[in-house]
């Protein structure tokens, strides 16, 4: 028996740390690793047992063809050789006939690691196929806080312990960043105040506020433009940080929010006036104030606009000069790697066509798309399960004339529609190096189990097709640790500060050491903090009003614990019990004569999905909500995003997921 340090390969902003004990090849025991700075010896119950992930008796363990009807799930082994001849055989057929654009990669982030997270794109680049833009998860948030801040560092997790006023701003903190918990902790016994804005109450906001402001779905940046405002009014700004690091306060103050009463924010985000009077006051009394901005209020049609207005309100009250404030929104450790090492860019062949990922379901019956998506290959996601308007995704992926793989670790709701499923590895079978959006800190993990069957990584099959393509680059004879040791290499040219190599070669967490003024090395054409950004249109930020549907009811999709996306469907003990839920206000209940466990039907002019009614104050009158993105088979049918819509945001194309109306029927 022996003890591995290595990360959490899940696409969650912890990253952590943790403690493998194998034994005959095979992972008996999972442990949060002490050692690492934000894990702290903890785990989720997800990851606590990812043992049972890892070696479940539904991994797939060899490629298969399809035998049945596409959606079906009746297979046939086959061997590797077989599978490879035949998906590079389709793919020169399919290029000859249509052009290389008529296939089409497909993936997300069912692993974060560098190196399997981004094995395919050099295979993928050299063969001229679609580009896929990969704005499912929160490009607009992004979008948004850098047309404030640019390029310049993002607070780090543990400052928040010095904070007195901490904003948990449209994040589900006890599912999606459990470990910021102990941050929280330490900040609350030193006297620090806790503030979380959501659309219900959450879990955080129940067990970990002190103060919760409910907000009307999408109407986030009317809220920041009502707080800025007061701060103005009762001269809660600091004026001096103002004129020394920031652009365009005067331009914002004179133009913009003079039109932002409490009152008519009020009428925009369903916020009493004095509430938004409290959290201004709070807000701009404390001595350091520290936003940690999750991604929910961004999946709107005014996403990216809303979070350069949040971005705003830590410029206001110089929250970045005094210790403990700041603003995390999400953190780019990838900085410190030279993923070109993997991407190999220069192999994009220029004026290849470029296709939003949000929009999956309309491409694959878009009968005008030129050429047509002729093959789809997917890995590292379930879009069958998490894409926008599941009709849709679904009908595509049954088009019979539409060629289909999916390399997965499980039979998922995606590969029962491929022709040919190729089994892949898990973290633990395979060598990576990984990084964090949510602290900073890198970590190597090796390949320290055997591999389940004859599983293989992304980057093990990007290599078999381009030698199945006759390709005879030796970039693609490279193996998995030949490409995380140039990665580890490249931080040293890559990150300011110097990093302990051989601490990161051992596979233990390295922390990416931050400057002493980190918080005030504003990265930005200016130097300063863009409140108004000549580069943007328009160049100063103004609220915009969500558009999305025409229904009775907000729906708010939000994150569960047990899960993942629709990753840990697999794990039944975490699933067993679950049907999936709909919490809606007693008054609206009662007004439309429903009771608490029954059966009700969400609809809309995309889809409909079947849900356990849960009566709860927890949802504000007007918006009903349903936590998880579960299997079909969890879900006994369509899930939430048959709800969902393909339209994108204001900016940067992302997903607008909870910019979405539904009617409710018994
Ligand atoms: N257990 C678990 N962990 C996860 C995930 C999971 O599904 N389950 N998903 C992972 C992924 S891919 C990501 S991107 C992160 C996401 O982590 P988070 O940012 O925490 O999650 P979001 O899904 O963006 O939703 C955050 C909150 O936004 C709220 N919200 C929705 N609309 C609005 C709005 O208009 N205004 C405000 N103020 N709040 C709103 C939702 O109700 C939800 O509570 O978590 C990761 N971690
Ligand atoms: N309704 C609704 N839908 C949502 C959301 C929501 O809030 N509401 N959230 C959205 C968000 S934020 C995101 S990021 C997306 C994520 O959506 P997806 O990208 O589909 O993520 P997962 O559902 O986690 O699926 C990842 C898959 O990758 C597989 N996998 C893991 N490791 C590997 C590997 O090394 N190689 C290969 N080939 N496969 C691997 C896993 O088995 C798993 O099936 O979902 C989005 N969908
Ligand atoms: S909290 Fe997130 S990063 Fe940590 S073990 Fe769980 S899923 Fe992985
Ligand atoms: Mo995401």
């Amino acid at each position: 028996m022996q003890t591995y340090p290595t990360a959490c390969p899940y696409d969650c902003p912890d990253c952590c740390g943790l403690l493998v004990t194998v034994a005959d090849g095979k992972a008996v025991r999972v442990a949060g690793d002490p050692a690492h700075p934000f894990t702290r010896g903890t785990l989720c119950p997800k990851m606590a047992h990812y043992e049972r992930t890892v070696h479940h008796p539904g991994r797939l363990r060899t490629p298969l063809r399809r035998t049945g009807k596409k959606g079906e799930g009746a297979f046939t082994p086959i061997s590797w050789p077989e599978a490879i001849q035949e998906i590079t055989a389709r793919f020169q057929n399919i290029a000859r006939e249509y052009g290389s654009e008529a296939i089409l990669p497909y993936s997300y982030a069912g692993t974060m690691g560098a190196v399997q997270h981004n094995g395919y794109h050099a295979f993928f680049y050299r063969l001229g196929a679609s580009n896929l833009l990969r704005t499912i998860c929160a490009p607009a948030k992004s979008y948004g806080v850098q047309a404030v801040m640019g390029k310049s560092f993002i607070t780090a997790p543990q400052e928040a312990q010095r904070s007195d006023c901490i904003v948990l701003w449209s994040l589900s903190m006890l599912a999606t960043d459990i470990h910021f918990q102990h941050d929280v902790n330490v900040a609350r016994q030193r006297g620090a105040k806790i503030w979380c804005i959501d659309t219900y109450e959450t879990q955080t906001m129940a067990r970990v506020a002190d103060e919760g402001i409910i907000i009307r779905p999408g109407t986030d940046g009317a809220l920041a433009l009502g707080v800025l405002h007061i701060l103005l009014r009762d001269g809660l700004t600091d004026e001096d940080f103002l004129a020394r690091y920031v652009q365009g306060w005067p331009e914002l103050a004179a133009q913009v929010l003079p039109r932002y009463t409490p009152e008519r924010v009020s009428q925009l985000t369903g916020i009493r006036a004095e509430r938004i009077e409290a959290f201004a006051h709070a807000y701009g009394r404390a001595r350091a104030t520290f936003i940690r901005l999750g991604s929910g209020f961004s999946r709107y049609t005014n996403g990216a606009m809303a979070a350069r207005l949040i971005a705003c309100l830590p410029a206001a009250v110089g929250a970045y000069a005094a210790p403990g404030g700041g603003l995390l929104s999400s953190i780019s450790s990838s900085h410190a790697i030279d993923r070109e090492c993997i991407y190999h860019t220069d192999w994009r062949q220029p004026g290849t066509r470029s296709l939003n990922m949000c929009e999956l379901g309309r491409i694959l019956n878009d009968t005008k798309l030129a050429p047509p998506v002729k093959a789809l290959f997917v890995y590292s996601s379930n879009p069958a399960a998490t894409a926008p308007d599941q009709t849709q995704v679904l009908r595509g992926l049954a088009r019979e004339d539409l060629f289909t793989v999916v390399h997965e670790r499980f039979l998922t709701d995606t590969a029962r529609y491929a022709d040919i499923v190729l089994p892949a590895t898990s973290s633990l079978e395979a060598d990576d190096l990984y990084y964090s959006y949510g602290n900073y800190c890198l970590q190597r993990g090796r390949a320290i189990v055997l591999p389940v069957g004859e599983s293989k990584s992304n980057w093990q099959v990007a290599c078999l097709l381009a030698q199945g393509m006759g390709w005879d680059e030796p970039f693609f004879r490279q193996t998995d640790s030949d490409i995380v040791e140039q990665l580890i290499v490249s931080t040293q040219r890559c990150w300011e500060q110097p990093l302990d190599l051989e601490k990161l070669r051992r596979g233990e967490p390295v922390p990416l050491p931050l400057a002493k003024d980190y918080k005030l090395d504003f990265r930005t054409p200016s130097g300063k903090l863009e409140i108004w950004n000549p580069a943007h249109e328009p160049a100063l930020p103004d609220y915009q009003p969500p558009t999305g549907d025409a229904a009775a009811f907000h729906f708010v999709n939000a994150p569960d614990p047990r899960i993942l996306d629709s990753s840990f469907n697999e794990r039944e003990e975490l699933t067993r019990s679950h049907t999936m839920e709909l919490m809606m206000h007693p008054e609206d209940a009662a007004r439309l004569h429903l009771q608490d466990g029954q059966r009700v039907t969400a609809r809309n002019t995309r889809g409909q999905a079947a849900f356990t009614l849960v009566i709860t104050p927890r949802a504000p009158q007007g918006t009903v909500v349903s936590e998880g993105v579960w299997s079909h088979a969890v879900a006994g049918g369509m899930n939430t995003n048959a709800l969902t819509a393909q339209r994108l945001t204001d900016r940067a194309g992302g997903s607008t997921f909870y910019d979405v109306k539904v009617d409710v029927i018994g």
